[in-house]
């Protein structure tokens, strides 16, 4: 079945937003009283808000210390930090080629969808003035279930009246190509085959999409 709808995720494909993630849990870590290292940062991709918290806690050995009011607080602190990064991106933060391939694909008639676990794409969409390139916007304000369960990619596909089978997903995250592939997707990995599995093309950045070549191929 030819392709119609091309779905991206935001963090990590579309933008650089995860050294903004990083620094505002790094600070939460050290408030805690401890280190939060880079290399750590790599598990909280793709994975929710609260998910995050329980990973970083875990680093410092702190995980069952706190009540789920407390753990909501501190969640509530390191989105306060986050956004006041965010709130600041500039266009020149868009990931090369981004723009140039949202457009592309349009072009050849498909129609366009965000697929984000961030409850704060609506603020970062509008930063960069991406918003009007979506056919459909689905991110974590309007899902219950965390990748990789399919529910966001699947909720993008019904707003657009698609099957399953024709979508495209590009993803930086084993949860997010985990999520396409069990919504029965075809996937385009965002990264480097070393840290990432299970993907039907992988590209170093959307700079690497040649859309017609795509379309082309994934019949
Ligand atoms: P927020 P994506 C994900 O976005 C990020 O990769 C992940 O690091 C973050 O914890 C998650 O969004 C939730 O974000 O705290 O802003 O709601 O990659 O699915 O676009
Ligand atoms: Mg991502």
């Amino acid at each position: 079945m030819m392709l119609r709808v091309a779905i991206f995720d935001l963090d990590g494909v579309l933008v650089d937003t995860a050294k903004y993630h990083y620094l505002a849990w790094k600070q939460l870590a050290s408030e805690l009283g401890f280190d939060f290292p880079l290399a750590e940062n790599e598990k909280l991709k793709g994975v929710s808000r609260m998910r995050s918290l329980e990973i970083l806690l875990r680093t410092g050995r702190m995980e069952g210390r706190f009540t789920a009011s407390e753990m909501a607080g501190l969640a509530d602190r390191k989105n306060e930090r986050y956004v006041e990064y965010i709130k600041k991106l500039g266009k020149d933060e868009i990931l090369p080629g981004a723009r140039d391939c949202l457009l592309r694909f349009r072009e050849l008639g498909l129609k366009t969808a965000l697929g984000s676990a961030s409850k704060n794409a609506g603020v970062i969409l509008d930063r960069l003035e991406l918003g009007s390139l979506f056919d459909s916007i689905v991110d974590g304000t309007r899902t219950s279930r965390a990748k990789p369960d399919p529910e966001v990619f699947l909720l993008a596909a019904r707003d657009l009246g698609a099957d399953p089978a024709v979508c495209v997903v590009f993803e930086d995250a084993q949860a997010g190509l985990d999520a396409a592939k069990a919504g029965g997707m075809r996937t385009v990995a965002v990264g480097q085959p070393g840290d990432l599995t299970g993907y039907d093309a992988i590209v170093d950045g959307l700079h690497e999409v040649d859309p017609e070549d795509l379309v082309r191929r994934f019949v």
